[in-house]
């Protein structure tokens, strides 16, 4: 008995095409030049996503994995102490981590329906099949949606007590102050007693952040790249993917990682879409995305300006990353 409920703007996607080359146009106006990281997720970029999940120095999502697995105990029964819940998991993507809870609260005989969210239709149709097969007793309905319009339309559909998980550090691109603001609009969609639970990867040798950023087999270069393939694609642009490069860098001050793609030589680059002539400076820098550490002070601090109240932390043995419960 799944449902899935498609919120997404316009079917055809011609809504979609306007802001996508509106935004492109902007940022590739703008000095320094800039392009969203919300775009790298098409087809091509979602698979390659998949595959920096499996990097070996992608650390993010083993470490999130595993304290799951290592909490998952504790984290069913601290969700299911007030009854009956909806479990509403933002950006769930393929649930290969969230699988591991609905296993763990299933065995528990633990009574909730489960609500993934996601801007990728196709992800959420996989999964909803996907569930059906593994788990036909459980009442799943999948949302496709972005998060604000999600987040609405939550609070007008789900008349039980919530349990939010916003997983992958996903909150990291944001910048601080949005995530911030993203997080306080979670709350005030939520009731008192409801729970939210915030994976954050945690600030650590710098070098092992940038590793994970700058993978030896090239993979994040190709995701990062992809924006540029996509506009091609979808926009009429015609950049010349081999005239840039993938370059990251980590602030550990600010606890920031910053991927920029770099062109490489002079070049004009022009976009049907927007009929525009865009200049590119030698070595000049595209910013494409930030991916921001929190320490578990600064983490804990976000949510408590955010109205939660910290229930506990859940971090990896290495202490790489937290899922830190933060109740309303
Ligand atoms: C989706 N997000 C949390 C990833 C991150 O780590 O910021 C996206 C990513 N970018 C490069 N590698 C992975």
């Amino acid at each position: 008995s799944n449902t899935l409920i498609d919120l997404s703007r316009k079917t055809d996607g011609s809504q979609d095409r306007a802001a996508f080359a509106k935004d492109v146009a902007e940022g590739l106006s703008q000095h320094p030049k800039k392009l969203s990281s919300r775009y790298f997720y098409d087809a091509t970029g979602s698979r390659l996503f998949q595959e920096i999940m499996a990097l070996p120095e992608y650390y993010l999502t083993r470490a999130e994995f595993s304290l799951i697995r290592q909490h998952r105990s504790a984290m069913a029964k601290a969700f299911a102490a007030g009854g009956f819940f909806h479990l509403v998991d933002l950006g769930a993507g393929d649930a290969m981590k969230t699988k591991l809870l609905l296993q763990e609260l299933v065995s528990q005989e633990k009574p909730f329906d489960y609500v993934p969210m996601d801007i990728s239709g196709a992800a959420m149709k996989e999964l909803s099949k996907n569930l059906q097969q593994e788990h036909p007793d459980m009442h799943v309905q999948a949302v496709v949606a972005e998060y604000v319009t999600g987040l609405q339309w939550l609070e007008q559909h789900l008349t039980e007590r919530k349990v939010v998980l916003f997983l992958g550090s996903n909150i990291g691109n944001f910048e601080r102050e949005e995530g911030l603001e993203f997080v306080s609009q979670i709350r005030q969609h939520l009731h008192p007693g409801d729970l939210f639970l915030l994976g954050v990867d945690l600030s650590k040798d710098p070098d092992t952040i940038l590793a994970a950023y700058n993978d030896a087999s090239g993979i994040t270069a190709a995701f990062n790249l992809n924006l540029l393939d996509r506009i091609n694609r979808e926009l009429g642009g015609n950049f010349d993917l081999d005239a840039f490069k993938h370059f990251a860098l980590y602030d550990p001050q600010l606890g920031v990682m910053k991927s920029f793609l770099v062109s490489q030589r002079a070049q004009e680059v022009y976009l049907e879409a927007t009929q525009t002539r865009y200049t590119f400076a030698a070595w000049e820098a595209v910013h494409t995305e930030n991916s921001h550490k929190y320490t578990l002070q600064q983490a804990k601090e976000m949510g408590s300006t955010a109205g939660f109240e910290l229930v506990t932390s859940y971090l990896d043995a290495e202490g790489h990353f937290a899922d830190m419960l933060f109740k309303a």
